[in-house]
């Protein structure tokens, strides 16, 4: 490996900041400014700057681990992978290929997510493949599948934000959440535009906005719906635009038309003064944007919530359009990438249906199988933890820590506990790899190569920077390793530009097509966006091509059959679990600055644990002096699941009916303990952003 800097980039969140990491003598990695990559032009918040520390040997895994008189202890990996294969071999023979599980993660590159979907429906014939990015974006998915007929986060890049008159951002904390981005919406008031920030805390993002509503947790759709009803009634409708470029609008107006501003005050507690500032400050401008992120999407009516604020665009003429549109903030390093390639439970690469029959015949040619072979969709990733132990007797577990992440976890775990076999593939001892029979040591960000696919849909070429230490293994080479021990000797290389070469073909002629994409061109440029097809049908391996990529989606047309794009008509309806007598608050949930999702990673950085050593439950004094709770007593969380036990974080930024924790801990201040694993019907997305709760204090 050169000892020089290589441009590379984070391996956290979905912005995936550019960064150059230099090998230095003493065997440590130094993070240096990247300033040529347009997303963070050098930026970097603590979580990147500090991500070298979990390739230090002192906190990640150096060995193989196997269960063995109930403690993990090293071992060897022929010894590891017989296990694992030997396991998973024996489940399918007794239970059928069924009962063998796989779970994988939106962390996870393209090569290697397409390979996790292609192990389980070739190597294992299992159907029951799903991953975290469930947990995610797969509202906000379903709902601009539903009306553009396509799913790429953002339709345009992070750099036309600026140039927009309006940005309404919709339960989203980009200053904690993705703090280099922070700058295109400073930008945006800079040059005159307006920022609304819709969450029930005033966050640090909210401190920055022009309006800041504070909506009660759970009623974005309620929300959403009092608005369209006041444009229409203000006559700020483009119903030229409506009817040249949309279907459906006659239903959605009427459903909207039912939500009157005063109703709408009273389910979300936002006054009708806002609603029409809101309303005034979204449509006077020539254009703008809706930007919404996790906290309305991760509701148990998340995609009926989208589909809302969709037709809100559409009804003012703000999709398709220059600096105008509906976005989804997506979350993970590899979010967008992750949801494309086949790691769903419905899935085949290149966004592709796994139910439609040409699409398998395409998948099933390059995969050199017979289409019929290819099982069915499977499940939802919460109703798979559900099954475990039940329907599903062994899994395959890459890149989630499903332990404190999913939701109902106490459940969950107990699920994972009661599992014949768990195989996990991780570069730390998560919590989850703690329970598993067999724990795989990987390689991370650093020390391999691989793509992932930005919140824009800018495909990036993460650069192998470090040479792994002796005795880890890459994902690839774990996957290829399997499959040969249980029959598949061909097919799952462990270079990652091969993969990606299958790839590129596999995806060809789908929704999100790669197949124009190189890693040469990759090493070139600073990302390529898809779609990105080859002009000819047939795609020569390793080929060039001249397609520049599509940085801005539906600017002629929606991706749908007529390229019209789809209202769908939606109407209020109250969370799973409304507050009564006995849980009477409301629990959300959600992230800070310097802790990454499950902690896994994070946790294991001392100025990060420095900076938020633990878990916390923000709330209002009015709901503290009810309570009697000081600041920093220990405080418990009540729901119908569970108890937590964090110190109280008092503040007037929260709604007095509600309360807030973080999620990245483990054990009694563990926040998914309490949420409610209540699935939207159509994205299967839990109801992570609202349950009842009640709150009390504790003696200690
Ligand atoms: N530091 C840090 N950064 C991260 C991550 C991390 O774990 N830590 N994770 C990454 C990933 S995978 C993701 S998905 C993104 C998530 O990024 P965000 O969506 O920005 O993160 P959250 O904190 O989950 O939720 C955003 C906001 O939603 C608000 N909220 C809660 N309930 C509601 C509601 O009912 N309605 C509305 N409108 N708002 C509500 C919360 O108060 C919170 O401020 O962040 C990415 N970046
Ligand atoms: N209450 C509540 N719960 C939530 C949310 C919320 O807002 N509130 N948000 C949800 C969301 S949006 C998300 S995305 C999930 C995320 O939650 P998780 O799925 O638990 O995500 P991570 O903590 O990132 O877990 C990734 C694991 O994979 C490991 N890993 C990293 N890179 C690799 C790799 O290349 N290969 C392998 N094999 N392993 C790797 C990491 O060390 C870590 O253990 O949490 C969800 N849970
Ligand atoms: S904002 Fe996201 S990608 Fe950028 S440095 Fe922080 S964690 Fe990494
Ligand atoms: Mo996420």
């Amino acid at each position: 490996m050169p000892n020089s800097a290589t441009p590379t980039h984070c391996p956290y969140c979905a912005l995936q900041c550019g960064m150059n990491l230099t090998p230095a003598p003493d065997g440590t990695v130094e993070v240096s400014e990247r300033a040529d990559f347009p997303v963070n032009r050098g930026a970097l918040c603590g979580k990147g700057r500090t991500a070298p520390a979990v390739l230090s040997s002192r906190v990640r895994l150096t060995s193989p681990l196997v269960r063995s008189g109930g403690t993990l202890v090293p071992a060897t990996w022929d010894e590891a992978l017989d296990r694992i294969a030997g396991e998973l071999s024996r489940t399918r023979t007794e239970h059928g290929p069924d009962a063998c599980g796989v779970f994988g993660g939106g962390g996870l590159t393209n090569e290697k997510a397409y390979t996790l979907g292609k192990f389980a429906r070739v190597v294992l014939g299992t159907s029951q493949i799903d991953y975290n990015g469930r947990f995610c974006m797969s509202s906000a998915a379903a709902g601009g599948m539903k009306a553009f007929g396509l799913d790429r986060g953002l339709p345009f890049p992070l750099e036309d934000i600026p140039k927009s008159g309006c940005v309404i951002l919709v339960g989203s904390n980009p200053a904690e959440t993705m703090p280099p981005s922070l700058r295109f919406f400073t930008e945006l008031r800079e040059n005159g535009g307006t920022l609304i920030v819709v969450d029930p805390r005033r966050t640090r993002t909210a401190e920055q906005a022009d309006l800041h509503l504070m909506p009660r947790p759970g009623t974005d759709l309620a929300l959403a719906l009092g608005l369209l009803h006041l444009v229409v009634a203000e006559g700020r409708t483009d119903e030229a635009y409506i009817a040249e470029r949309t279907a459906g609008w006659e239903d959605a107006r009427a459903a909207a038309m039912a939500h009157w501003p005063e109703y709408v005050e009273r389910i979300t507690g936002v006054p009708v003064p806002q609603l029409r500032e809101t309303v005034r400050l979204f449509c006077e401008p020539e254009s703008a944007m809706v930007l919404t992120a996790r906290g309305p999407e991760q509701q148990s009516k998340g995609t009926d919530t989208v589909s809302a604020w969709i037709n809100l665009c559409l009804a003012t003429g703000r999709a398709g359009r220059p600096f105008s549109g509906y976005g989804c903030l997506t979350g993970q390093g590899n979010g967008q990438g992750g949801r494309e390639h086949g790691q769903k439970a419905d899935q085949l690469p290149g966004y592709r249906k796994l139910d439609d029959p040409a699409a398998r015949a395409h998948v099933a040619e390059v995969w050199g199988v017979d289409p019929d072979s290819l099982p069915g969709p499977g499940r939802s990733a919460y109703e798979l933890l559900d099954a475990l132990g039940t329907d599903i007797k062994s899994l395959l577990l890459m890149g989630s820590n499903p332990v404190v992440s999913a939701p109902h976890a106490a459940h969950v775990e107990e699920r994972i506990r009661s599992l014949d076999f768990l195989a996990v593939c991780d570069v730390v001892l998560s919590e989850t790899a703690a329970l598993a029979d067999v724990v795989l040591p990987v390689t991370q960000w650093a020390e391999e190569t691989g793509t992932t696919t930005n919140l824009e849909g800018r495909v990036l070429l993460r650069r192998q920077a470090i040479t792994p230490p002796d005795g880890i293994r890459g994902d690839l080479e774990v996957m290829h390793e399997l499959a040969d021990r249980l029959g598949v000797e061909k097919g799952f290389p462990t270079d990652p530009e091969e993969v990606f070469e299958e790839l590129r073909r596999a995806s060809a002629g789908g929704p999100a097509d790669y197949s124009g994409i190189t890693y040469r061109r990759l090493a070139e440029e600073n990302g390529v966006f898809w779609p990105c097809p080859m002009p000819e049908k047939d795609v020569p391996a390793g080929a060039e091509d001249v397609h520049p990529g599509t940085a801005r989606l539906f600017l002629d047309r929606f991706a749908t059959p007529d390229g019209r794009a789809r209202f769908v008509p939606v109407s209020h309806r109250a969370i799973a679990e409304e507050p009564d007598e006995e849980y009477p608050v409301l629990l959300t949930t959600g992230r800070v600055v310097a802790q990454y999702q499950s902690g896994a990673q994070t946790r294991r950085v001392d100025e990060l644990n420095a900076a938020a050593p633990g878990p916390f439950v923000e709330l209002h004094p009015r709901l503290a002096e009810r309570l009697g709770a000081a600041e920093g007593d220990p405080v418990a969380v009540v729901s119908r699941r569970g108890r937590a036990v964090a110190p109280a974080r008092i503040t007037l930024g929260i709604r007095p009916d509600t309360v807030f924790m973080p999620f990245h801990w483990y054990g009694e201040g563990r926040a998914n303990t309490l949420t409610n694993p209540a699935l939207d019907p159509t994205s299967r997305m839990p109801e992570f952003k609202a349950c009842a709760v009640r709150v009390e204090t504790v003696e200690r």
